[in-house]
Formats: structure tokens, sequence, C-alpha cells
């Protein structure tokens, strides 16, 4: 279907991306009988899980809990291998998913979409795209001449929390002379460490997981660290088939007790609601000794307070910081690795023999939060006491423009031309995470306000999906064209997202949930805590007719 001549070709729905939020955005949209076109950048579906090949990749989410279950039939035919899912195995069931359900014919591949217009006057949007560029910071402009034009009654965007890579602007990166990637953007044919000198800037998750695989075949890792993470084991190992077989014997339980837990994850965990104050630090300790060995997330249920309570999560932390003083063997080493933030202030890090990764010879860990990295040159990296760092290969685990960089480098207008930059100018304004003023019929999958990446990202996807889905179902029974979220329910939603983080101790450290990674990005507590009480007030909203939102015909 070319677009390139005088009228562009119309869809019911333009979706952007083609992960999981983009699949099932595509299942669903033909279950109500709508035309829709995904456009994505990649060549193939998998969102976060195409890109992100880095050596390590692992979900921080258990197998049988991180897949969709709008299909019992899908549910019951997949057999997961491991406790937690490699991104290979990730990226086939993706595949998997595409191919079962047909997806792939409605997905134009290595295409980005440029800009999404809104048009007052016939009330469409008229979205631009263009092939994709793809570079490591997904910032290159595609050639304007190859764009293509086609026009959507909605428009839905499906383009990920994390997938906007953020490569800082380090002086001289253009001129080193060997291999430079990022996490985000790996390459698919692989980086042959063996025999080089790899230096990787970051030590968030990505970092965290890839760490101890390149140490593996590097003649020597130089780890730049900025700030050290807490991290727990996450104790992966083959799936027991006995296991996978009892919990799909009861799915929908355990997804139905999934989605009580504030987290979405986790309902097979015993998760204590006791104070970890009213107990002796012996009794604490031993609790949470149990829940190291079972590796996971659990270890933050040992008790309700470590995420809320200064006193209680200094306890969880002091414990963590003993495993790290325990298993690094150089007391230096180990102090440089000990966070000072809270535990759980960002995101929680599940490794596999992370901080052991450090009495190996050929690692060796540089602190960057003062000494800077000036520049980078032909052969390395250089700080700013000068020190260099000769390598032939440069990682960068250095995250994401999170939750609206994806989105912000699309350029999205809405009424009257409104860019949605000069709509966030203070931060990501949204009713619900779904919807935002001035942008008529415009969905966003997991967009800035919901629970998103505080949460089992399959689940949050899946209940979007399903409210959006019935949303426009609703619109089509009664008549309605459009739909589009009033500034007063806009303003009061996001009041309500700062006052429940204010709640929690995740704004005191400098995370991506604040944006405060990225350089001169506002300040604002981005995703919003506690997955039950979102989904209550989704389903309170639409009963009430789709309170917040205009619909007009
Ligand atoms: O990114 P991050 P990530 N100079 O932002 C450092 C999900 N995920 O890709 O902390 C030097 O966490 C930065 O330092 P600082 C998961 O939700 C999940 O690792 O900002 N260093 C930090 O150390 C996760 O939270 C999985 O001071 C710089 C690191 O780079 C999210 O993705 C796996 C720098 C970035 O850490 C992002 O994780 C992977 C600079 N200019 C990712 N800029 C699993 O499911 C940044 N850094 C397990």
């Amino acid at each position: 279907m070319s677009t390139n001549h005088n009228t562009p070709v119309h869809y019911d729905a333009v979706v952007i991306g083609a992960g999981f939020a983009g699949m099932y955005m595509l299942y669903k949209l033909r279950q109500l009988g709508l035309t829709a076109r995904v456009y994505e950048r990649g060549d193939d579906v998998g969102g976060t899980w195409y890109w992100n090949r880095y050596p390590g990749a692992r979900c921080d989410v258990e197998s049988l809990e991180y897949c969709y279950s709008f299909d019992p039939e899908l549910e019951q035919e997949w057999e997961w291998t491991e406790r937690y899912p490699g991104q290979p195995e990730i990226l086939r069931y993706a595949q998997h998913v595409a191919e079962r359900y047909d997806l792939y014919r409605d997905i134009q591949f290595n295409t980005m979409v440029t800009k999404a217009a809104y048009d007052d006057e016939t009330g469409h949007w008229h979205v631009s795209s263009a092939p994709a560029v793809n570079h490591i910071d997904h910032n290159h402009a595609p050639n304007q001449d190859d764009t293509d034009h086609v026009t959507a009654q909605y428009l839905i965007t499906a383009v990920g929390c994390l997938s906007s890579s953020n490569v800082p602007d380090i002086a001289g990166i253009d001129t080193f002379r060997g291999e430079v990637c990022h996490t985000g953007r790996y390459p698919k044919e692989g980086i042959d460490f063996a025999g080089k000198r790899v230096g990787i800037i970051g030590t968030g998750s990505s970092g965290i997981q890839a760490i101890p695989v390149i140490a593996e075949t590097a003649e020597h890792l130089t780890v730049f660290q900025r700030t050290p993470q807490y991290a727990i084991p996450a104790r992966n190992h083959p799936l027991d088939p006995v296991e996978q077989a009892e919990v799909k014997a009861d799915y929908h339980r355990l997804r139905e007790q999934n989605k009580t837990q504030q987290g979405a994850l986790g309902a097979r965990f015993d998760w204590n609601e006791g104070s970890v104050l009213d107990v002796e630090v012996e009794e604490a300790f031993k609790e949470f000794e149990a829940r190291w060995d079972i590796g996971g997330f659990a270890f933050l249920g040992a008790y309700s307070d470590i995420a809320r309570t200064p006193e209680a999560n200094h306890v969880a932390a002091d414990f963590v910081k003993e495993k790290i003083r325990e298993t690094v063997k150089d007391p230096d080493v180990a102090e440089r690795l000990i966070p000072t933030t809270y535990i759980g202030c960002k995101r929680l890090v599940l490794d596999t023999d992370y901080f052991v990764t450090f009495n190996r010879d050929n690692v060796s860990l540089v602190d960057i939060s003062e000494n800077v990295i000036d520049e980078i040159t032909p052969d390395g990296v250089r700080l700013t006491d000068g020190t260099h760092y000769d390598l032939d290969v440069i990682v960068f685990a250095t995250g994401y423009d999170a939750m609206t960089g994806s989105l912000l480098r699309i350029n999205i207008q809405g009424r009257g031309g409104l860019p949605l930059a000069e709509q966030w100018y203070a931060g990501p304004r949204t009713y619900l995470g779904l919807g935002v003023p001035e942008f008529p019929n415009m969905f966003t999958i997991t967009g800035p306000g919901s629970p998103s990446v505080l949460a089992n990202m399959i689940v949050c996807i899946e209940q979007h999906v399903d409210w959006i889905g019935e949303c426009i179902d609703h619109m089509r029974s009664n008549g309605h064209s459009h739909i589009e979220a009033t500034e007063e329910a806009t303003e009061a939603w996001v009041d309500h997202v700062n006052l429940v983080a204010s709640y929690t101790l995740y704004p005191t450290c400098n995370s991506w949930y604040l944006g405060a990674n990225i350089p001169g990005k506002t300040r604002v507590f981005m995703p919003l805590p506690g997955f039950p009480d979102y989904a209550k007030k989704c389903e309170e909203v639409a009963a009430a007719g789709y309170e917040g939102f205009n619909l007009t015909h």
C-alpha cells in the first residue's frame, strides 16, 4: 500500500511500535474489526527485546509471569526453559506470537514514524514515516525525501518506556577507532570480546548483567562506575517442568493474584506485612538471608516498610552492603561498590555473579563520580585527571531517556499544531497515563503517569490495551468519533501521581524514574506506584462513561 501519492491511505488506527504493546494492540484492533498499520523501527517484532541483545540480557520478571495472558491456548502451548527468560528466548516468544496470530502482515518494519499531526479540520491524524536509520543513539533523522504519509482516526503509541538510548555527549566519541555500542542498540552480529581490552560505562541493570559475561572472554574489562548500585542474586535456573505444569494447571489464578500485587508480579512469594523495625536486626537479617537464597524481588517483600521508611530501608540496605563486603576480596574495591542511596530507590537490580566478578584479575573498577570522563580518544578513554585507559571496545550501558524520550523524538502535534514537547515542557502530563489534553484520539500505552516500569510490563500492557479496546468499542457503539482527556482531570491526575510518589522513597535519588539521568530533563516522577489501585481507577473511569475525558461526535 504505497502512500506517496495524492490521497494517503486511511486506517482506523496507526500503532507506533511492534513490541509486546504494539503486537497485542494490533491483535485487539483486528478483533474489533478495525484496520490498522503498525510501524516498527527494527526488522522484526520484540521491541526492547529486539534491541537489547547484549551479553547476559535477561528479564528480571519470572518467565511464567512475563508473558501474555490474553489467550489461554497460547499460555498453555509455550514452554519456558528458565526461571527468568533470556533475551533470545523472549524474542523467540514474540516471534511465535506474531506468527501465531498472523500479525506480520500489518507491520511495516525498518520504518520510523517521524511526525504525527492532528488535523483539526478532518479530525484525523496525519502520520509520516521514513526508512529507519539505526544508530546507537536513535537520533539520526532519516532523509525527509523518503517520507511516507497515511491518515488514521486513532494514534496509538506503543513505543516502550526504555527504548530511547542515552548515549552521553562525551567529546571525541566519533574519533574512537575501536568498536563502540550501546546495550540497547546492541549489534545483531554480536561483538567478539576475546583478547580485547573492553571498557564499559554504566552500572545499572544492563551493565550489571553484561559485566560478568564480558569478563569471561575479554582480555581486560574496565568498569567505569558513576554511581554504585544495589544488586541481589537472581538465582536463575532451568525451569522445573513440574513447577511449570502446576502453574499452567491454574494459570488464571496466578494472573488474578498478581493483579492484586503492587508490582503485578510475584504473588507466589511470601509478602510480609510486618515492619522490619518491630524485630531485632539479627532476626531481620535471617529473613533477608532466606530471601537472598531464593533470589529475585522476593527480597523486598521481607518487610512492608522497606520502600517507604528510611529507618526500615537502612536495615535492608545494610544487609546488602555486608554481602558486598563479604564477596569482594579487595576492601577498597568493595567500598567503592557500596551504594549510598536507599535500596530500591533506583530500580533494584537482579544479578548473576556481579560482585564476585570484581575478584577477577582481568577486571578493574574505575570511579568516575568525580574524576569524570573528559574525552574519548582514538585509543580509549581519558579522565579529567589525565589518566588514559587504552581500549579496543567501548560498551555504553548508560540507559535511556526513559518514558518520554521515545515519544518526544517523534514530532507529535495536537490541536492547532501544538507540539507534544511544548505540552510537556514542565514534564509529562497525562490523564491515567493514557491520554493527553489537546491530543484527541491519541492513546499512550504504558505512558507516564501509569504504573508501567514499576510493575510487570506485560500485565500493564494488557491492562492498557484492553482498556483502549473497550473504550474504542464504547465510542463506536455510542456514535462518538473523538475522545480527549480534559485539562482538569489531567491536572488532578498529575497531582495524584506526585502525591503517591511522595509516600515512597523513590524521589530521593537521581534515577531515570525522575529523568535525573538526562542532562536538562525536567525532574518529575514519571511512573505511578501501585498497580491494583490504578487498575481499579481505570475501571471506574470507564464505568462512569469515561469520566475525565470529553467524548464527542
Ligand atoms: O540504565 P540505567 P540500564 N557518564 O539508567 C550510568 C530496565 N532493564 O540500561 O546512576 C557515566 O539504570 C548511570 O550512572 P548514574 C530496568 O528497568 C531491565 O542499566 O546515572 N555514567 C548508570 O550507572 C532498568 O532500570 C533489565 O550515576 C553514566 C548507568 O549508566 C532500566 O532498564 C535489564 C552516564 C545507566 O543505568 C535501565 O537500565 C536491563 C554518564 N554520562 C535494563 N550516564 C532486566 O530486566 C549514565 N551513566 C534485568
